[in-house]
């Protein structure tokens, strides 16, 4: 995500190798690179200053434990303060009022209307029971009201719009008494936005949070546009006061900028962040998660989080059992599949796995290949195949192969390394063990 100053601060960390403890010189240095790095990937220069000054008080005061090494120290303090820069806690929505209103704002481009529907969809999914509005406010743009519309199509959001209206003040208004008089829990209003700030968008913007007094006011920062976003983060706290930050862009070549900076500059927190184009693309900003990611350590936060979403309990627990006792099936392994596929595609569960380098994209998508063949040819087997009743003899194979579209060779590579994976299975119990007593050193 941040690759250049992940590469930096991992160099910076890599200083300390051989090193037996923190010394005044040592840190120096290393803050002096910590520094440059932050700048580079646009920081803030304040937020930067103090940044760097926290970490040196830090380390110069840290005692010597013996069984930490200096790097492992160094590391963490700056882990533990990027954690602080970006608020420490994950923040929620406030779903206060009824309805709950909810403002976006910012600049043109910066995601506000994908993020409307982004966040309709989050709360559909998190609160099945409360009934949303979304409102169409962004007259200036003349595909904006379409655009939200099919959005909304695309989540069965019902969408508030006035074809004839040209005053953004009076939409939001009637959207808000459609929402009242129709009993919605919560309405989402979209707004226009400016190539730069200026006067008549922040009139407007008052304007209507006059109107609609809404509960959240989020402020959309694209973090491709670095500190520029903090500069108008900051104005439009400073106009409008609003209740936190979603960052968005961050797949792409975001810049750490935005992310260290906002909320230090503006006290307010980020609430979520736009991992994607997609409407399942938006998840709620963990600063813990935020600085494992600029560390290069994977997001086992957000994966964690994402596979017990996707992971049916009842169905895990069974299957847990089934694998203890190397019991389980083709069947199994095919319902195991489909999990993991729900998690979406293998690059971008790899990516949140600590050490991963975006130079293996290749293999992941030839093991991406091979796992949807292996699908498709345990699909193609019959019921007692799949319960293992039965042997898989060379004719049976052969079928599977023609089934399935793969060759013989892949359908015995299949079976072969099924079989291993259950001898692994039965060795798994005392490795699960060994894991357990190596407690995790960050969290
Ligand atoms: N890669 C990526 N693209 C995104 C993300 N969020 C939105 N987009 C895309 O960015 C483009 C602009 O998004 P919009 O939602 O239209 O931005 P906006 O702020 O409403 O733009 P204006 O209404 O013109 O001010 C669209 O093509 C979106 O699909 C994200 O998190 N990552
Ligand atoms: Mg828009």
């Amino acid at each position: 995500m941040f690759g250049a100053l992940t590469e930096k601060l991992q160099q910076v960390f890599s200083s300390f190798a051989g090193k037996k403890t923190l010394t005044e010189e040592n840190i120096q240095d290393a803050i002096r690179e910590v520094r440059l790095a932050l700048l580079d990937a646009d920081v803030q220069y304040g937020v930067a200053s103090q940044f760097v000054r926290r970490v040196k008080e830090k380390a110069l005061g840290e005692t010597v434990a013996k069984s930490v090494t200096p790097d492992q120290q160094f590391i963490k303090i700056v882990h533990d303060e990027l954690v602080a820069l970006m608020g420490s806690e994950e923040a929620s929505l406030t779903l206060a009022g009824s309805p709950t209103v909810i403002l976006l704002c910012g600049l043109q481009g910066s995601g506000k209307t994908t993020q409307c529907a982004k966040l309709a969809a989050y709360l559909k999914k998190k609160e099945p029971k409360k009934r949303l509005l979304l409102a169409a406010c962004d007259l200036e743009r003349p595909a904006a009201v379409l655009q939200l519309k099919r959005l909304a199509e695309q989540i069965d959001v019902p969408l508030f719009a006035l074809d004839d209206e040209k005053d953004p003040v009076r939409v939001a208004k009637r959207a808000l008494t459609e929402a009242k008089t129709k009993g919605f829990d919560c309405l989402i209003v979209d707004t226009a936005g400016r190539l730069h700030l200026d006067e008549a968008l922040m009139k407007q913007l008052e304007e209507i949070k006059r109107e609609v007094q809404p509960h959240e006011l989020l402020f959309v920062a694209s973090a491709a546009t670095g500190q520029d976003a903090v500069k108008v983060a900051k104005e439009f706290d400073e106009r409008i006061s609003i209740t936190g930050t979603i960052l968005t862009m961050l797949d792409g070549s975001a810049r750490a900028g935005a992310a260290l900076s906002i909320r230090e500059v503006t006290q307010k927190p980020l609430k979520f962040e736009g991992i994607g184009e997609k409407i399942e693309d938006l998840q709620l900003f963990n600063p813990h998660s935020m600085a494992d990611r600029i560390l290069g350590m994977g997001d086992v936060i957000n994966l964690v989080k994402r596979a017990e979403e996707h992971f049916d309990e009842e169905e895990g627990k069974k299957l847990e059992k089934k694998l203890r006792k190397a019991a389980f099936t083709y069947d199994d392994y095919l319902k195991q599949m489909g999990m993991v596929q729900k998690m979406g595609s293998f690059k971008s569960i790899f990516k949140m796995l600590p050490g991963f380098s975006d130079g293996a994209d290749e293999e992941i998508e030839e093991s991406e290949k091979e796992f949807k063949r292996t699908g498709s040819m345990i699909l193609s087997m019959t019921p007692s195949e799949r319960e293992e009743r039965v042997e898989l003899i060379p004719s049976r194979r052969k079928r599977i192969a023609t089934g399935s579209g793969t060759s013989l060779d892949e359908v015995n590579r299949m079976v072969k390394n099924f079989k291993r994976l259950k001898q692994v299975c039965k060795a798994m119990p005392s490795m699960m063990k060994e894991m357990k007593g190596k407690e995790n050193l960050w969290h």
